[in-house]
């Protein structure tokens, strides 16, 4: 059974499938699919996976809906080239029906554009991939309703993603999706590097992949885990959040209401900005610096004359950051949550001081939090410049917490910070196979 607000998707979902999209030509369909893909925290290891580094997020009960039909044509004599007929609409503003085509020899777009290039930016890597140069036709017509929080940090966009990446391998079946990959390959995985791909290639946004992967693979089977992802070998760990019964902790993540957006501005300057310390980094201690994640503190510190100042900041926070994701996963799993949150606390500041990928709103949040009794720790979560801040706090804790983020961040900053709990949600799913 679902939860309430899931239900309340797929019903929004398919309501706009069947009142604006299921027209002559999808009558035809048999069967539509149901699919979901999470949002997700991060609780540590922020700006560490673009340079091959760990992360440690968890998927969250916000989700993206794709309800839809679709159909797979493959006629092998045909000389046309392979395309995708796309029809869609999104619960956001549900009379606008997009229609976009796209075939193997489209290129992205050289701009950022609309929305709907995630959508098909995704597609795309399915047809490229998984489908002849020829003769093939995919048709698809689908519902999107989602509730994560747009451009808060909690991931909508790797949601939205990897929710059409599940629905396109539902209509391409067992046979076709992933039939361009090595026999084994893992699909969660295959699925979360294809949604970066789209997301880096089609949306101009030089986005890491833990997004996509925590969306893609958090665990469905396991309850109460997070995924400590190692983004050189793009393989992760499964890690259970020990709940000790007598002394049990929530998550807590509150919005600073200050909507960011990683295609502009600063993320692809510290992309950048990591790059060129990387490349100090090799000229002083030669290639067993591949990337950043090679580099320890000590590597770093030799180079800091090569450096000025800021490259400087930014090799450190990367480096100390993913020290404190191993950190993290060994406290968390013997349930350790003094240790746990004096990492959030250090990866806050270093984010603050060192990175500059906090604000001042995000500041008066996790300094609100930090101070508050029974509070572990507390840090900044996502690609920053505004977004949401996640706290560790003793259970018994987190209501008053909540209600006083909510209280004094409404006096401080005269917004909202609708703070919520959150517990590790399932990740990308099938939730259920309509019949007509
Ligand atoms: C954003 C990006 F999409 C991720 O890949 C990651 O770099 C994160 O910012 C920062 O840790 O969410």
């Amino acid at each position: 059974s679902l939860s309430p607000s899931m239900q309340g998707l797929v019903d929004t979902s398919k309501k706009i499938y069947h009142d604006k999209l299921h027209d002559v030509k999808s009558k035809d369909a048999k069967q539509a699919w149901v699919v979901t893909a999470p949002g997700r925290v991060n609780l540590i290891g922020e700006h560490t996976d673009y340079t091959q580094g760990f992360v440690f997020p968890l998927a969250i009960e916000y989700s993206t809906v794709v309800y839809g039909t679709g159909s797979l044509v493959i006629n092998k004599n045909a000389e046309e080239v392979s395309k995708a007929n796309l029809k869609f609409a999104s619960a956001t503003n549900p009379d606008k029906v997009e229609q976009v085509s796209i075939d193997v020899n489209t290129q992205p777009p050289k701009e950022a554009g609309s929305w709907t290039w995630y959508v098909a930016g995704t597609v795309a890597q399915y047809l490229m991939k998984d489908l002849p140069k020829q003769g093939a036709v995919l048709d698809a017509t689908f519902a999107i309703a989602g509730n994560v929080p747009l451009g808060s940090g909690l991931s909508s966009s790797a949601s939205l993603e990897v929710a059409v990446a599940q629905f396109i391998e539902c209509i391409l079946g067992p046979e076709h999706a992933f039939s361009s990959e090595p026999p084994g390959a893992l699909p969660a995985k295959i699925r979360a590097i294809r949604c970066q791909k789209a997301e880096n290639e089609w949306c101009q946004s030089p986005c890491g992949i833990m997004d996509q992967y925590c969306s893609s693979a958090a665990s469905s089977t396991q309850k109460g885990t997070l995924l400590c992802i190692d983004c050189r070998t793009n393989d992760f760990e499964v890690v259970q959040m020990k709940q000790d019964p007598d002394n049990p902790v929530a998550l807590i993540v509150a919005n600073s209401a200050v909507t960011h957006s990683i295609g502009g501005g600063e993320y692809p300057i510290r992309v950048q900005q990591c790059k060129e310390a990387t490349q100090i980094l090799q000229k002083v201690h030669g290639d067993r610096i591949q990337t950043l994640r090679d580099a320890t503190v000590e590597d770093v510190l030799k180079c800091q004359k090569q450096m000025d100042d800021v490259i400087y900041r930014r090799a450190r926070h990367v480096v100390t950051e993913n020290a404190r994701v191993i950190a993290t996963k060994t406290a968390l799993e013997e349930g350790d949550w003094k240790i746990v949150g004096q990492q959030m606390n250090l990866s806050h500041l270093s984010m603050q001081k060192d990175y500059e990928t906090s604000c001042e709103e995000v500041d008066i949040l996790v300094d609100l939090a930090q101070k508050y009794k029974g509070v572990y720790g507390s840090r900044l979560t996502g690609g920053g410049f505004g977004g949401c801040c996640v706290t560790l706090v003793a259970k018994e804790n987190a209501k008053g917490l909540m209600e006083h983020l909510q209280k004094e961040y409404q006096a401080k900053v005269g917004k909202d910070c609708t703070p919520f709990e959150t517990t590790p949600a399932p990740g990308a799913r099938v939730l259920a196979i309509d019949t007509f």
